[in-house]
């Protein structure tokens, strides 16, 4: 069942959408205690996967929605910029509708295992000379003056599908954590897990909302220097974002949450990148480390007060919004290479260390 199916009271949906779905969303929440026990005693930290989205990345939750709905509209295309996981999941959602996909990237700068992603399905991909800002500024007024429906999450569909991850968070926990880490890059993310939490407890479906704590990579951190970054820069291609289309409403989630939103730097990312990999087993893309990163570091500047072993655990949750195998030409940079033996039995036992 996808997230339309599983949470449609909560969706505009009527009897004339057609459900335009990969069967996304109901991804797994993962506990981490190596992690947790770097944050201190009494805390719980749990790992939101939702690299494990059919297309592999969170960005299906909305797509599901925005497409179905422009499908509903009439709609025989749709566009977008991205910096790749919104592209490949566009592409996918359109052959399922069967409308034409237009994605606009900036030229040298998504990670491979994406453009793979939107090429394969037959998507309309145009690379520009520029970078994702300028990419999305084109897509705006493209869709302004075309019939082609903008699939970025300006779309208020698109925050609508991806709210359910909240949703399920919630349903899984039996209550809101106190705590939701996750990367901040266009802002749509931090902006419809909000969205998700104030409506489960509008409906009084829990009684708390988390503190929201976003992370922008540190060269890509206009939220955090209160600036638009005109040169975006980071390893996390994901996230290299220098002017948010959701600003207002991420400092909203912040501020209403009583949350943060800081910056990480590259360094950290990838510390974080392969604790989760070879501490936890769980593999991401970079930008998805971002939030762990964040926890870390929180964690050292004392952020999280002690929890007395009376009182109930609390639970912070982390999104890992993206698959590792989305990029593997980082994991691959940022290891040492596999040894190479001669083929025979003596050499490979050597090597392995029995
Ligand atoms: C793995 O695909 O913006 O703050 O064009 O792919 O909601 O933008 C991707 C963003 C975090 C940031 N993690 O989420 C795109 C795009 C991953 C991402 C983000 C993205 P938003």
């Amino acid at each position: 069942m996808g997230v339309i199916e599983q949470y449609r009271e909560y969706l505009p949906i009527n009897q004339n959408t057609p459900i335009i779905s990969l069967e996304e969303g109901n991804t797994p929440l993962i506990k981490a205690d190596p992690i947790a026990e770097t944050i201190g005693p009494g805390y719980n930290v749990w790992l939101k996967y939702e690299g494990l989205n059919p297309t592999g990345s969170f960005k299906d939750r909305g797509m599901t929605v925005a497409v179905s709905k422009a499908v509903e509209e009439g709609v025989h295309a749709v566009a977008c910029a991205s910096t790749g996981n919104t592209s490949a999941s566009a592409a996918a959602y359109s052959v399922r509708a069967k409308i034409k996909c237009i994605v606009v990237i900036p030229e040298g700068a998504i990670a491979l295992g994406k453009l793979a992603q939107a090429l394969i399905h037959g998507a309309c991909v145009i690379a520009v000379r520029g970078n994702f800002d300028e990419a999305l500024s084109i897509v705006l007024e493209l869709t302004g003056k075309y019939p082609v429906t903008l699939v970025n999450s300006i779309n208020p569909y698109r925050i609508e599908g991806q709210k359910t991850a909240s949703f399920e968070i919630c349903d899984r926990l039996g209550h809101a954590p106190d705590y939701h880490a996750l990367p901040v890059g266009n802002a749509g993310n931090i902006t419809a897990y909000w969205k998700g939490y104030s409506e489960y407890k509008e409906r009084g479906r829990i009684d708390t909302r988390p503190k929201m704590l976003g992370f922008q990579a540190a060269g890509s951190a206009p939220i955090v220097e209160k600036r638009v970054i005109k040169d975006p820069k980071t390893l996390a291609t994901a996230i290299k974002i220098g002017n948010p289309a959701s600003w207002k409403q991420a400092e909203e989630a912040r501020d209403r949450s009583g949350g943060v939103i800081e910056k990480v730097t590259d360094d950290e990312i990838i510390e974080a990148y392969k604790l989760l990999a070879d501490k936890v087993g769980v593999f991401v893309e970079p930008a998805s480390a971002a939030s762990v990163a964040g926890i870390l570091k929180k964690a050292k500047e004392g952020y999280f007060p002690p929890n007395a072993p009376s009182s109930p655990e609390k639970d912070i949750v982390c999104v890992l919004t993206g698959h590792g195998l989305k990029d593997p030409e980082r994991a691959i940079k940022c290891l040492e290479h596999p040894v190479v033996v001669d083929a025979n039995l003596e050499d490979v036992v050597r090597e392995a260390g029995l």
